[in-house]
């Protein structure tokens, strides 16, 4: 496989280094143009062979593949509302959820909803049937910087992953920073960290030694929220152990954008996680990750092989980014 460190041989003069995954990154990446973090915050992916997908779970996810890539360079960490504002602050960019809304996008929309705001997620009093309009609310002025709509503030989320960006609203601040967003087989060979054919970016156990791994949900969706990972909406970026590549937060948290067009014939399980289609009709980009919205009782998609589909002006609390770079 280039770009990673040929296997130690027995009879080697020297000790061999222990060949963990974390030592890929620790290590100096084997592509000499690699050498260097481009950026602060990025860790190497490197390159190879690796299977894609999985048959176990849902009918999106099939089948296992292999796909092959260059080493990358990634975002340790999901892009944060810090990091965010301060891409606001030097360019003065508008989020897609903070524009005016022209009703020529939207010809079947109720017109009451033709305001800026963006989707945002409220749990129920109570069990209900599982339809994601009964959780999902379209919510006027709701925006990166108001996640819960007016009222609601981020000054305490600073380090929370950014929420509400439509795909343009990805793009331009991948853009701005010098980097790109993954393509679908980039973010899932980086979220594997090294690991083949594993259920989570950790292991095939969900909590091993009985230590929560990322932010999902525990109890049933959408009413009872037992924040046994100790957090209930978002958390702050890094707050659960890294994968093999030194990568925090691949899944749980928020889902992320990719630069990948979704096949709109792929069979698709009912998510908790995409509200129900938008009037718009755009384009539909891949997303992956899962968030902290989603629970084995309904949605188990904390997992490297879970991916969903997001029509590209959509944003809501639970969907960011993170970047990438290409040595070449
Ligand atoms: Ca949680
Ligand atoms: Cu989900």
């Amino acid at each position: 496989m280039p770009g990673e460190p040929a296997s130690p041989r027995p009879g080697d003069a020297a000790p061999a280094p222990e060949l963990t995954s974390w030592s890929l990154v620790s290590s100096a990446p084997a592509t000499s143009d690699a050498a260097q973090p481009p950026a602060e915050g990025m860790a190497w992916v490197p390159g190879g062979t690796f299977l894609m997908g999985t048959e176990d779970f849902y009918p999106e996810e099939r089948p296992i593949r292999e796909a092959t890539l260059e080493g990358f360079w990634m975002d340790e960490r999901p892009v944060t509302v810090r990091e965010f504002r301060r891409f606001v602050k030097a360019t003065g960019y508008v989020t897609l959820a903070e524009r005016p809304v022209s009703a020529a996008d939207y010809p079947d929309a109720d017109p009451a909803l033709l305001v800026p705001g963006s989707i945002v997620f409220r749990p129920t009093q109570g069990p209900v049937d599982l339809d994601s309009r009964a959780w999902w609310h379209y919510v006027p002025g709701a925006c990166w910087h108001r996640p819960e709509g007016p009222g609601s503030d981020t000054y305490t989320r600073g380090r929370h992953p950014v929420t509400h960006i439509a795909c343009e609203d990805a793009q331009a601040y991948a853009a701005w920073a010098g980097k790109a967003l993954p393509t679908e087989a980039e973010w899932e060979r980086a979220a594997r960290g090294g690991l083949e054919g594993k259920r989570f970016a950790w292991g095939d156990e969900e909590t091993p030694d009985g230590q929560w791994m990322t932010n999902s949900w525990q109890g049933e969706f959408p009413w009872e929220n037992l924040r046994l990972d100790g957090h209930l909406g978002t958390s702050p970026v890094a707050s659960y152990p890294p994968n093999g590549f030194g990568l925090y937060d691949m899944t749980g948290n928020v889902w992320e954008w990719t630069c990948d067009l979704y096949d709109a014939d792929r069979e698709t399980a009912s998510p908790c996680c995409v509200p129900a289609a938008a009037p718009g009709g755009f384009a539909r980009h891949v997303i992956k990750g899962g968030s902290h919205l989603c629970a084995p009782n309904y949605c188990l998609r904390y997992r490297p092989a879970a991916r969903q589909s997001e029509e590209v002006d959509t944003s809501t609390t639970h969907l960011g980014l993170r970047c990438v770079i290409r040595s070449r």
